[in-house]
């Protein structure tokens, strides 16, 4: 072995090792569905809309931990759960389907007692602390200060509700709570049980995930950029509560990560990947393109193919009387105007056409 490969294999072990103990499961990746652009779910606490999500999407009771020894497995008594996570190529947010069978219901109370879905999402895998108690500057700075400042600024934490009633559908934890409305989430919900009773749940929602999300409003916001194939972190955790007169005491604390302190550091978030279209969504051909421009001066713009499925033939109608062959062409027009550029590709699932009417303009 040469002394390049044996340095870059060893920086490649030091990289796994370092991995494999900033997130937890890493063994295992979990999925997030891509709805087509057609079928993204309505926010209605009707479930229809998720039939077409695959099964192995799914998150189950079963693969959750009870982590504070209170239950060794998941039993009558505990929620029986069932998670469905989606995304859409070109909306930075993440569509989830949480549907859930408890023995007893607890949300007659208006504060943090009440069954829970705790959702931890950290859009860009930066990882670190997001409460204030597990960050380095609190002994430094006090904890008030380190929540204003700190607090969900770069992964959050929703505690949601289930159900909600009387009360916001979640608690986003921290200062930024600008987070939990629209135009940057949406709830609902169906239940028909009352507050002690057993039964069916399901709450339909989506949140934005954020680089960056501050307690001075959404004007300097990040939004996470969601793309296909992207990895991102997250955790659920199941808070079960039976009975409202028991205090703060909960029946049990369920978690995908394994590590209970996942609520408020991000480095213990399970990994998720946002997934592609599953084949039946793909459609064998379809044409589309894009344009930029590379000279203003000398009006040349390079034209990049963005079809779908195999492409074997190319030609492209510049609207100025130019044609070309290739797939990528770049082309130089003699005049300012906006033009009716079309493309027309072919492969052996047939063929297809995409006109844009003046997105191409020059001057
Ligand atoms: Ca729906
Ligand atoms: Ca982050
Ligand atoms: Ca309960």
């Amino acid at each position: 072995m040469n002394r390049t490969l044996l340095y870059l294999v060893s920086a490649f072990v030091v990289l796994s090792a370092t991995n494999s103990r900033a997130f937890d499961r890493t063994n295992e990746v979990f999925k997030i569905f891509q709805f087509p652009a057609d079928q993204i779910p309505r926010i209605d606490g009707d479930t229809n809309d998720w039939n077409c999500v695959p099964e192995s999407y799914v998150i189950t009771s079963t693969q959750f931990v009870e982590d504070f020894g209170k239950h060794q497995v998941t039993d009558a008594s505990t929620p029986q759960v069932r998670v469905k996570c989606g995304w859409v190529k070109g909306l930075n947010r993440l569509y989830f389907l949480y549907e859930a069978d408890d023995d007893y219901w607890d949300f007659s109370e208006l504060g943090l007692h009440n069954d829970t879905f705790e959702l931890v999402v950290d859009g860009d895998l930066s990882g670190g602390p997001l409460i204030e108690k597990f960050s380095p500057a609190k002994p430094i700075i006090g904890q008030w200060e380190t929540y204003f400042t700190l607090h969900g600024t770069h992964a959050q934490n929703y505690h949601i509700f289930t159900p909600a009633k009387d009360k916001d559908w979640c608690m986003a934890w921290g200062p930024m709570q600008w987070i939990k409305q629209l135009p940057y989430a949406n709830a609902a919900q169906k239940f028909s049980f009352q507050p002690g009773e057993r039964g069916h749940y399901v709450l339909e929602f989506w949140i934005t995930p954020f680089d960056y999300a501050g307690a001075e409003g959404p004007q300097r916001a990040v939004e996470s950029v969601l793309k296909e194939n992207k990895l991102i972190g997250m955790s659920y955790a199941l808070i079960d509560y039976d009975d409202a007169h028991s205090g703060d005491t909960n029946n049990g604390f369920w978690n995908l990560s394994r590590h209970h302190t996942m609520y408020g550091q991000a480095d213990q978030l399970c990994l998720f990947q946002l997934m592609p279209l599953e084949p039946q969504f793909v459609k064998p051909i379809a044409a589309n393109w894009s344009w930029q421009l590379l000279d203003e001066a000398k009006r040349t713009v390079a034209f990049k193919d963005l079809s779908a499925g195999e492409i074997k033939t190319w030609h492209w109608d510049f609207g100025d009387g130019e044609v070309s062959a290739e797939p990528n062409p770049i082309h130089t027009y003699q005049k300012p105007d906006h033009y009716v550029v079309v493309l027309d590709v072919a492969g052996p699932a047939g063929k297809a056409r995409r006109s844009k009417v003046w997105d191409v303009a020059v001057k």
